[in-house]
């Protein structure tokens, strides 16, 4: 079944047809001269509360780009379309809670998104230039300052959950953003579809489910107390408050949207870059403790989403969880790491001790 097919007049008609070679079935049009679903004004508020609030922890780079957010026409000028693609990653889990293993959110078991979404859009891109000279078509994936959420409501590929994340009635929202902004101006796709109406009236499981208490309020989140953000963007130590909370959670988080009841609509992905995994579901504690430096960690993770925290601040998400998990087994490794070169990771390992003897 496809999801969502859009046809869009004015541009080569095998649009649809490039992006479904590429196995890419959900997209849309956000076209700039249409009246915005939600106002780039009131978004660009949020976005600036958000950050004055320092909600956004030390992702410098959102302040950074604070002004471009809902600009794509800054980012790219001349720009009149962005034409925002979802990416399905969605996959079952096939293996069960283990002991002493680390958990990876599901869209960092295969190939880092990054490159796999990122070279279709390329493809692409590359054929619209061939087939439109002098027109320009530039492609990003999470890269741009753009809130590619926004644009995605724009388009009308879905709406904002209280989670924060877009939600389609195609695959709930284990999809990745991509976009490809051109100065061709393209029809909206969005008429008549919901703004974000989509989450029923009482729900807040998301909100429930959070160990860290990190979605404050409806469509908030503070990422300071958010486990994607404790495992990956945060590079300092993890405050004692919230170790015990992260459990067996090793590189990013899924459990908010585990529990969303929209998310019934998932179907497994048919990408084989998501399918092979190359991190996996869950990796052997032992395994993330033994690896002694930054070259050893770069082999392993190449590759993967994986490679972005580094050595140190996975081996202190190893930590964490090995204390989290009672895995006492790891406690002479955890031992040899109290003595690690590197301060974060002795302070971690240390903890994870105490925290094995107190269990
Ligand atoms: C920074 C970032 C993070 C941070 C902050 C997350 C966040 N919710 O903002 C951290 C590290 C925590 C994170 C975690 C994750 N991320 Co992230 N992240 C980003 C990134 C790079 C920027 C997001 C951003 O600008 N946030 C700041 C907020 C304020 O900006 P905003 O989204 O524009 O703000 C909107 C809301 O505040 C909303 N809002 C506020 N009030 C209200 C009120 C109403 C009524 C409504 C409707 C909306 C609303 O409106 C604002 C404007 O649209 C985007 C890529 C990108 N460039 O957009 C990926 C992105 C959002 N992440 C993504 C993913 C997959 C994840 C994780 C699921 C990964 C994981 N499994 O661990 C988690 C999910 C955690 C969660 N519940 O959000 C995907 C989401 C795809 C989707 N279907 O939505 C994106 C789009 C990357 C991509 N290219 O696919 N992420
Ligand atoms: S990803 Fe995990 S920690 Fe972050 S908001 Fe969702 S449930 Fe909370
Ligand atoms: S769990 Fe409920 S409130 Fe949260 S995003 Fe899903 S439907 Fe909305």
């Amino acid at each position: 079944m496809i999801p969502r097919e859009a046809y869009f007049p004015g541009i080569d008609p095998s649009l649809t047809e490039l992006l479904h070679a590429e196995g890419l079935r959900l997209f849309g049009v956000a076209a700039l001269d249409a009246p915005l679903r939600r106002s780039a004004q009131t978004a660009g508020r949020e976005y600036a509360e958000w950050i004055a609030l320092g909600l956004h922890g030390e992702m410098a780079y959102l302040e950074r780009h604070a002004d471009l957010a809902y600009r794509p026409d800054e980012v790219q000028p001349g720009c009149r379309t962005v034409l925002v693609v979802g990416c399905n990653y969605y996959q079952t889990p096939q293996q069960n809670e283990a002991a002493a293993t680390g958990r990876v959110a599901r869209y960092a078991w295969g190939r880092d998104y990054h490159n796999a979404l990122g070279k279709r859009l390329r493809r692409v891109v590359r054929r619209l230039r061939e087939t439109h000279p002098g027109e320009r078509f530039r492609s990003f994936v999470d890269a741009s300052p753009l809130s590619e959420r926004f644009f995605a409501e724009h388009a009308g590929i879905g709406y904002t959950g209280r989670h924060t994340l877009t939600i389609s009635s195609a695959y709930g929202s284990w999809f990745f953003l991509g976009e490809i902004l051109t100065t061709v101006a393209l029809p909206s796709t969005a008429v008549g579809e919901p703004v974000h109406g989509g989450c029923p009236a009482n729900c807040f499981r998301c909100g429930e489910v959070c160990p860290t208490g990190a979605l404050t309020g409806h469509h908030r989140i503070d990422a300071r107390r958010c486990i994607s953000y404790l495992t990956i963007e945060h590079r300092g130590s993890i405050s004692e408050e919230l170790r015990p909370l992260m459990g067996d959670w090793i590189f990013g988080c899924d459990l908010c949207q585990e529990v969303c009841p929209l998310n019934v609509r998932s179907r497994e992905t048919d990408l084989e870059d998501f399918r092979v995994h190359r991190a996996g579901e869950r990796i052997p504690l032992a395994q993330l403790l033994d690896i002694a430096d930054e070259q050893a960690y770069r082999r392993r993770f190449s590759g993967t989403p994986l490679l972005r925290p580094g050595r140190d601040a996975m081996a202190r998400n190893a930590c964490i969880a090995a204390g989290n998990t009672g895995a006492v087994e790891l406690a002479p490794r955890l031992r040899r790491l109290a003595d690690d070169p590197n301060p974060l990771v002795r302070e971690h390992a240390s903890w994870a001790l105490d925290r094995l003897w107190q269990a």
